[in-house]
């Protein structure tokens, strides 16, 4: 199954302060993902890069088109070079040349990201603002859901809590059985956060019946244990023959 590791903005960015990177955190990730050989994509999220900025634009999203690509672009342009650095063979994948959107419904053209894959690179793409029949912000989720059910792949959320909590416990995990009585329990994210939380990831994960975990990705070595599938947090499991016998 394809990793598809979605780092959350709040990882790599000091939410509360515009355009400030947790260098820090960037450079131990690089070198947790360092020795993962299977096929990977990676996906950021636009934590104080992306979200002022197009929090500024809400109101006119194509006046500010290029300033929020931009945005996105500087971060993306961050994480690619210290991943190279550390001899990772990432590449940038901008989703505003291969996704738009027509009647709500998101279409992505994956051919480069599958060559890509194919070749031994690890793409990397991110938020963005797309266009369509409406010009719109795009989360670094939807990308990771949409790229989940066309690869068959498992989205590994590196985010800034141990994982999904209810009354202050982690839930172990979450499937069709228990997600009606979960959902209610949850909000949005803090900080300045236009495209949803936690609710908005176990819905979409719902939606499109997908595999994932959610953990936190600020702790040393749990990024790398995902890779290996052995870290601890939420798993979420809405695929169709889960729980049957095979
Ligand atoms: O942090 C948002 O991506 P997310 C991208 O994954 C922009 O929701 C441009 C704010």
């Amino acid at each position: 199954m394809i990793k598809i590791l979605k780092l959350g903005g709040s990882i790599i960015t000091n939410k509360k302060e515009p355009f400030s990177i947790k260098w820090e955190n960037i450079e131990r990730i690089a070198k947790e993902i360092k020795d993962y050989k299977g096929k990977l994509i990676i996906i950021h999220g636009g934590g104080s890069f992306g979200h002022p900025v197009a929090k500024k634009h809400i109101n006119n999203l194509k006046g500010g088109f290029w300033e929020i690509q931009r945005a996105m672009r500087r971060l993306n342009n961050i994480i690619i070079n210290t991943l190279n650095f550390n001899n990772i063979p990432a590449v940038s994948i901008q989703p505003s040349s291969f996704a738009y959107i027509k009647n709500n419904k998101l279409y992505f053209d994956i051919s480069a990201i599958k060559l890509f894959l194919d070749n031994g690179f690890i793409p990397v793409a991110h938020g963005d603002i797309i266009i369509g029949d409406r010009i719109k912000i795009l989360s670094g989720d939807e990308i990771a859901t949409y790229l989940a059910k066309e690869l068959n792949g498992e989205i590994l959320f590196a985010t800034n809590v141990d994982g999904v909590y209810i009354n202050n416990e982690v839930i172990e995990k979450i499937d069709n059985k228990n997600y009606l009585n979960i959902i209610e329990y949850l909000s949005g994210s803090d900080g300045i956060d236009i495209t949803g939380g936690m609710r908005y990831k176990i819905e979409t994960l719902k939606k499109y019946k997908l595999k994932a975990i959610i953990f936190n990705g600020n702790k040393e070595g749990n990024i790398k244990n995902a890779l290996f599938g052995n870290v601890k947090g939420t798993k979420i499991d809405f695929t169709d023959n889960h729980g049957t016998k095979k």
